[in-house]
Formats: C-alpha cells, sequence, structure tokens
C-alpha cells in the first residue's frame, strides 16, 4: 500500500498518533513550543491525503471542466463529478444532483434565502432561527424578512445552551415557512434535535434548512434520517481546503428555485432574440468555474474521515470532551458557557477579571491556538451577558496529553489574573 491507500484504507483501531502523522502542521512549533491546535472549529488542519489530491490535480489533471472533448478535461470533470456523488453518499441523498458546490456554508445558506426564501416569504410570514446560530445563519433571513416584511423569530434555549423544544413547537404556525437552525453550536458545542425540529416544521408545512458547519466534522450525518430539506457546511470544516462547499437540498426543491448567479456553465441556451434558458439543477446553481481542486479534495478529505469512521471519531471526541471539562470544571473563577447534555467537542468559558483576548493571547504564547471573541455568535453572547469567550474546539487529532495542556496553561492564566 502507498501512503495514499495506508491513509484512506479503514483503520482497524483508532491511533491517534498515527493518524497525527498524517497531518504535518500538528508537528510544528510554534513560539518555540509545540503546537497544540484546538481551534478547530474555525477550520481544520489537512491530511496529507488532501494535499496529496490537490497536487495530483494540479499537476496532472488540470482542465476546465463539462466544456472540453480533450482528455484531460474529461478527466478533471470525472474527478469533480465523482466527489459530488461521494458527497452525496457522505451525506446519505437520494442522489448526486442533489448537492451543490458552493463557496461555504455561509454562500449556501444565501443561495436558499434568496432561491427558496424570495419565493416563499411573503408579508407576515416567519422564519424561525434559534437563539445559537451563527451570524451565517441569521443575516441573511434578516434581510429577507426585512424585504419581504416577514417576521424572524427566534427560539429560545436554558442556561446550558440547549435550545427549548416546546418554546419552539410554539413559535411553529401556518405562517412559518422556513426553520434555519444548526446541527450543533459553534460557540457552545450543543447538538440540536434537528430529526425532531424537522419533523415538527414539517407538520405546518414549513421547509427546514439545517446548517451542518458544525456538525459532519464531528458525526455521522443522514440527511433522508434527518428529513430536512436542505443541509449546508463548509469544507474547510471537514478537513478539506477552504473555498468549497456544499448544498444538499431535496431535488424537487432545487429544481423550483430560480438561479441566483448567472453566467457561464449554468445555461441550458442563450440567445439575444429568445433570451437564456437555464440548466438542471444542480448545474444551475454553479456559474462560473467552480473551485475544481476544491471539489476534488473535499472528497479525499471524505475519504479519510470515512476510513476512521464518523462513528469512531464522535465517540472519541466525546471522550476528550468528558475528560477536559471536567477538569475545567475544578478551576477556580472559570465559568463554562455551553453545558449542553448533548455536544461536539466545543469548550467555551469565561474567566474572572480576565477578557477572553487576554486569555487567548497568553495561551497563544504557550503554544495553544483557542479562539477569543464572539464567534460570529452575537446574539448568542448577548444571552449570556458576555462580550465574548474562549473556545477551544476539538478534532480526532487531539489528545489526552493536549487537553492537560489546555488544563494547565488555564491554570497559569488564572494565576496571572487572580
Ligand atoms: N464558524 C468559527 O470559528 P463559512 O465561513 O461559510 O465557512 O462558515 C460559516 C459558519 C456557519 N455556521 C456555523 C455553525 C459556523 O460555525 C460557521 C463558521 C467559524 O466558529 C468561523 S466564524
Amino acid at each position: 500500500m502507498n501512503a495514499i491507500e495506508e491513509s484512506v484504507a479503514p483503520m482497524a483501531t483508532f491511533d491517534v498518533e498515527r493518524i497525527r502523522r498524517d497531518f504535518p502542521v500538528l508537528q510544528e512549533r510554534v513560539r518555540g513550543k509545540e503546537l497544540i491546535y484546538l481551534d478547530n472549529a474555525a477550520t481544520t488542519q489537512k491530511p496529507l491525503t488532501v494535499a496529496y489530491a490537490l497536487q495530483h490535480y494540479y499537476t496532472s489533471e488540470n482542465a476546465n471542466i463539462h466544456r472540453g472533448v480533450h482528455l484531460l478535461s474529461q478527466q478533471a470533470t470525472f474527478s469533480y463529478e465523482r466527489a459530488r456523488g461521494r458527497v452525496g453518499q457522505f451525506l446519505n441523498a437520494a442522489e448526486p444532483g442533489e448537492i451543490v458546490f458552493l463557496r461555504g456554508a455561509t454562500e449556501a445558506v444565501n443561495l436558499v434565502a434568496h432561491g427558496y426564501g424570495r419565493q416563499h416569504v411573503g408579508p407576515g410570514d416567519e422564519v424561525i432561527v434559534s437563539q445559537m446560530e451563527h451570524h451565517s445563519n441569521i443575516v441573511p433571513w434578516q434581510v429577507l424578512c426585512e424585504e419581504k416584511g416577514a417576521t424572524l423569530r427566534v427560539a429560545p434555549i436554558n442556561d446550558a445552551g440547549e435550545l427549548l423544544l416546546e418554546e419552539y413547537e410554539g413559535l411553529l404556525s401556518e405562517r412559518t415557512k422556513i426553520v434555519a437552525v444548526t446541527h450543533a453550536s459553534n460557540a457552545l458545542g450543543t447538538v440540536n434535535p434537528v430529526q425532531e425540529m424537522t419533523a415538527m416544521a414539517h407538520k405546518f408545512g414549513a421547509v427546514m434548512l439545517v446548517d451542518g458547519a458544525q456538525g459532519v466534522p464531528h458525526m455521522s450525518v443522514d440527511v433522508r434520517e434527518i428529513g430536512c430539506d436542505f443541509y449546508v457546511f463548509s469544507g474547510h470544516k471537514l478537513f478539506a481546503p477552504t473555498g468549497i462547499g456544499v448544498l444538499y437540498g431535496k431535488k424537487d426543491l432545487l429544481n423550483a428555485m430560480p438561479p441566483w448567479e448567472t453566467g457561464g456553465g449554468m445555461i441550458q441556451r442563450v440567445s439575444f432574440e429568445q433570451g437564456t434558458t437555464y440548466a438542471d439543477v444542480p448545474m444551475r446553481f454553479e456559474a462560473g468555474t467552480p473551485h475544481i481542486a476544491g471539489a476534488i479534495g473535499l472528497a479525499a478529505a471524505i475519504d479519510y474521515v470515512n476510513a476512521i469512521g464518523p462513528a469512531v471519531i464522535a465517540e472519541y471526541e466525546d471522550e476528550l470532551l468528558r475528560y477536559v471539562t471536567e477538569q475545567l470544571e475544578d478551576v477556580e473563577g472559570i465559568t463554562l458557557i455551553g453545558t449542553a447534555k448533548e455536544k461536539v467537542g466545543v469548550v467555551s468559558f469565561v474567566m474572572d477579571d480576565a477578557h477572553p483576548h487576554d486569555i487567548g493571547t497568553i495561551l497563544d504564547a504557550e503554544g495553544i491556538a483557542v479562539r477569543a471573541g464572539h464567534h460570529c455568535a452575537q446574539p448568542l453572547m448577548q444571552f449570556y451577558n458576555v462580550p465574548a469567550t474562549v473556545r477551544a474546539s476539538l478534532a480526532f487529532y487531539n489528545t489526552r496529553a493536549e487537553m492537560d495542556a489546555l488544563v494547565t496553561g488555564i491554570r497559569k492564566v488564572r494565576e496571572v489574573f487572580k
């Protein structure tokens, strides 16, 4: 087996040290210390197989797709469409045509707000989001509602950061046209009961969009089991390149949506006399030359994740999360923000008398990369009445030793601010 084959062959047992060797950046030193990378919710590191896939594409296959009769173009087209198939399988979509390649979760939400929202939301209608949404799953709906004279309703959460299901159900009515909710919160880690929420939304004829940006990296996702109408995610949070992301949509809904961006690649026929007719989905939503290498890299990342197994990843990360959470609960002066029962590997906290940015800076001096800020979830920060939190977000290549180092680092910070 060569290095690539070995990396994507199903892994018999979970071996974190072997996995770490596939991520060269994890061997880097920063500020004279071993890098401890705990900013995975912002973006994940990339395994060698993803780098090799990009290298192979650019050095052996580079061509534009869907428009060349020559061999390289055919090969590139095959790889790009194969990647679409891989994503479709990964989400258990009914067919590859339900997968649209876009720049990321943000672009995907905007496309649905534009394509579906502008057609179906009118004056007096309602769109529901939750209190814990990322700005990418708030602002497009706010803009839509303002434009259409509709109302944006917010499903509340409790202090642990769990969505209040009964209150959410109470918000639903015949006026609800769209529910847009995150699968897992980037700032809290909370996993939402999206399957149940979808069933509730459907009872009132509303469509459900699930923001899976923090879902797919941490758990196995089956869009047909969830029953959602749209599911969006960004490749770069799933060990793939930046600039590539996915909109899954049920075929009939996508087919009924008008194009958003127009140009080459998304047309059937263009005529000055008769105007333009558009290609079927998914091409209708992929105007211009897409991020071909990105899609190929995303397929390689999915192969890598599948080799470990999403369920194995979820179990390992959960164990790490519990381990670090227990230790942090013991650090005096710290308040954990987000203590839901169902969580992915995100630990957010604030510390008495210390600003999150100062904590982040001190941890950085120890080689520990965390995010300090509002995490593009300002309404959530307002709910907790904090300007920002420190967030450590995990991936399957993190270790118990790194959790220990984080806790030691935080204890050191506490000494400074006591
Ligand atoms: N969250 C974080 O540090 P883009 O930027 O389009 O790839 O992803 C946007 C997005 C949407 N939804 C959720 C739940 C997210 O977490 C993000 C990105 C990063 O938490 C960057 S702000």
